[in-house]
């Protein structure tokens, strides 16, 4: 059973997961199964979302070789963008009865910065608690997949952008504090993205039917 954290009218959905672990595909099978049911749905991505948002996530996605980005800024920036978006895309979207499916929220910062990264837990909450408010997923579909594998399937896309340029050990770090997430916190469910496309979706449409997200 979904439990809801606010008052809100819409629900709020988050797709989380490595790069290549099938986050893109998986928007459009979650956006195809609320939109089949009749649900307004709004998309987001982040970090970016808003015109200065897509800004922040162009700098913090480039990578300039001259001047290295501190583990700090990269969080701080993330926040930035997440609040910016918050403020003016998902909050006003979930009061008006709106779905919210969110290509990464708030747990990429956990599991990126926090772990790949290795700021832990202290900084992380204390901009979760000053920044986010009370709004909260409702329902997270957590995409697990092995880091070289999902590599692989970022590669074919062509040049890796500075975050994906990383050593594996990083990636392997980010997917260990995704999982330990996932093992303590209640309305995550954990996705074997290894699997093939179709047997994927039929795990997303699974865990949303089992998820009783809908009142109809
Ligand atoms: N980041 C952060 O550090 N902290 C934060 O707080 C936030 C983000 C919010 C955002 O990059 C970067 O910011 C990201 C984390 C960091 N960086 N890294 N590294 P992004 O949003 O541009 O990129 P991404 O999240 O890395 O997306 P992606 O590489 O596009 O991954 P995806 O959306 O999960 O994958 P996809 O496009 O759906 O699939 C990739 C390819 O695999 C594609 O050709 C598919 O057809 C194929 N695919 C998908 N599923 C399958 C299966 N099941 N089998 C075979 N092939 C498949």
């Amino acid at each position: 059973m979904i439990s809801s954290n606010t008052p809100k009218k819409g629900k709020f959905i988050v797709i989380e997961g490595l790069e290549g672990a099938g986050k893109s595909t998986a928007i459009a099978t979650v956006n195809a199964w609320l939109v089949k049911k009749g649900l307004p749905v709004v998309c987001t991505r982040e970090p970016g979302g808003t015109p200065l948002a897509e800004q922040l996530r162009s700098l913090v996605k480039q990578a300039d070789p001259s001047e290295h980005i501190a583990p700090e800024t990269e969080l701080l920036l993330m926040y930035a963008s997440r609040v910016q978006l918050l403020r003016n895309v998902i909050e006003p979207a979930l009061e008006a009865g709106t779905w919210v499916l969110a290509d990464r929220h708030d747990m990429s910062s956990r599991a990126y910065q926090g772990g790949g990264r290795q700021l832990g837990d202290s900084l992380i909450n204390t901009l979760r608690h000053a920044v986010l408010g009370t709004t909260r997923p409702d329902f997270t579909l957590y995409l697990d997949i092995d880091p070289a594998l999902g590599l692989a399937r970022a590669a074919r896309r062509g040049e890796l952008d500075r975050i994906e340029q990383e050593q594996l050990a990083f990636f392997e770090r980010t997917r260990a504090t995704y999982l330990a997430i996932a093992a303590t916190e209640p309305n995550i469910v954990v996705i074997d993205a290894g699997q093939s496309i179709e047997q994927v979706q039929m795990a997303l449409q699974q865990a949303l039917e089992h998820a009783n997200l809908c009142p109809i």
